[in-house]
Order: C-alpha cells, then structure tokens, then sequence
C-alpha cells in the first residue's frame, strides 16, 4: 500500500521520557527478540534498512519511530519495539525493559494499535501471556490488536494451520494472521488493516497518562533501500 511507502525514520528513544509526544496514531510492533518485528516494518513500508534487523540477538535496543504520510503531513507512526525474552541477556536488564515495555503500552496516550510477533515454531510463550495480560484492558477499550505469525515460509501447510489453531485459542479468538516477509505473505492485508486503524474517523484515543520514568538502553540508526529480501536469512535466523 503506497501510503506504508512514504515511511521515514523519526526518532530513537532509548529511554521513554525521550518519545516525543504526538498527536497523530502509533502502532506499536512488539514481540520477543527474534520474532521478526524489524523485518516486518520494513516489508510493510518496502525500506531495507529503515529499522534494524539481524541475527544479532537483541538488534532492536530502543524504541524507534517511523513516521508515514506525505512529508510534512505525518499522519500516523509505527513504533519498532526491542524485543523480550533472549535468553543472554542479564536478568536486571530484561525486567528493566519489560518494565519499561509495559509503561509505554499502557501509558502512550497515542497509541492506536499493537501488532504483536510471534514465531510459530516457538509459539506464544510466558513472556508474550504476560504481555497479552498488559495490553487486555486497553484492548477492551478499543485499543486495535492483531498478532502476526512469522516466517511463514519456514511451515509446511499442515504446520502453519495448527499454528494458527493453536495461537487462536491463546489469543481468546483477536486478529490473527500468518506472515512471511520473505514470501511477503500476508502484507496487503496488513498495510490495509493498520491504514484502517490509523484513518478510523472515531477515534479520539483514549486519555491515558504518560507516566513512565523507566528507562532502556540506546542503539543507533538508518538508512533506507527498496527490496527487504535478500536481507532475510531464511535459513539460519538465531534460534
Ligand atoms: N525466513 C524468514 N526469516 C525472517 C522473516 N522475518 C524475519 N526473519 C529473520 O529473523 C531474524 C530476526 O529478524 P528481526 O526482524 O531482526 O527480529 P526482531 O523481532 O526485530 O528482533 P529484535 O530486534 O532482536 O527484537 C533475521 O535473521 C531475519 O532475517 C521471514 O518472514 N522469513
Ligand atoms: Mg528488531
């Protein structure tokens, strides 16, 4: 979708005090590391390179901002969120992030929507149940939500329904939908229902405080190209 396509990088912020405060919708990609978050924005919005992705556990260290619309007209943002869960990184830093994950979910007044990554061959997993348990009560507020099963290309048929069945009943029956950015599978349908959420002439948001004082820690960034996938390694993600 030709509006996904106008995406340009906005702001990094390795701590949440440093999110500027907006008043166009946010769409948040949130997941554990690995889940394929980066990869994802970057095939939704045809950049290479716009948000970072890589083997290298952890390659997302902070929130990053992409902003879409005509320039100077951004209409709405994406946010690439670091993932949770690997399992090297020292415990005091993952519960520091986890803290600081749940206080822009709950707390970012902007935010529209949530898309949450999950590898089928893992499934949802603790982590993403405690996350689900965060994002619910905006959820029943009207907060959208969709959950995106990756790298698609890597599951049989048979493997990619049960996954599906599976993960339908761990979400209580919200959006699911399989993805491959690799196959850009599923990508039509994705830019269509985040430029529906995002161009919903009702919404207003919802009034909620930013109150996060917590902090991550910072990365770098950016550049931008048009083909995402030759940089997909289908064979050998970090697992
Ligand atoms: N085969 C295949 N590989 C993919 C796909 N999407 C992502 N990958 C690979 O999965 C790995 C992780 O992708 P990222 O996009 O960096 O994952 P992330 O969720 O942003 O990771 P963190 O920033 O660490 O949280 C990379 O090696 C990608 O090339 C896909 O659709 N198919
Ligand atoms: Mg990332």
């Amino acid at each position: 979708m030709g509006w996904l396509h106008t995406a340009r990088f906005l702001t990094e912020a390795p701590q949440l005090q440093h999110l500027p405060a907006l008043d166009v919708p946010e769409i948040a990609f949130v997941g554990r590391s690995n889940a394929g978050k980066s990869t994802s924005i970057n095939t939704l919005t045809q950049t290479r390179r716009m948000a970072f992705a890589s083997k290298t556990p952890g390659r997302t260290q902070s929130i990053n901002l992409f902003a879409l619309g005509k320039h100077n007209e951004t209409d709405a943002v994406l946010a690439d969120l670091p993932g949770y869960g690997y399992a090297a990184v020292p415990k005091e830093a993952k519960l520091r992030w986890q803290r600081v994950m749940a206080n822009y979910l709950i707390s970012r007044p902007n935010l529209r929507g949530i898309v949450m990554l999950c590898d089928p061959r893992r499934g949802l997993t603790e982590l993403d149940e405690i996350l689900l348990d965060v994002i619910r009560p905006r959820v029943e507020l009207g907060l959208d939500f969709l959950v995106l099963l990756t790298k698609a290309d890597k599951l049989t048929k048979v493997e990619a329904n049960k996954a599906l069945s599976i993960a339908r009943l761990q979400t209580g029956g919200g959006s699911l939908k399989l993805f491959s950015a690799l196959k850009k599978q599923g990508v039509t349908e994705v830019a269509q229902l985040l430029h529906q959420w995002t161009h919903d002439a009702n919404w207003t948001g919802n009034g909620t405080q930013h109150t996060a004082s917590d902090h991550a820690d910072s990365g770098s960034h950016n550049d931008m190209d048009t083909d995402v996938a030759s940089d997909i390694d289908d064979h050998a993600d970090r697992d």
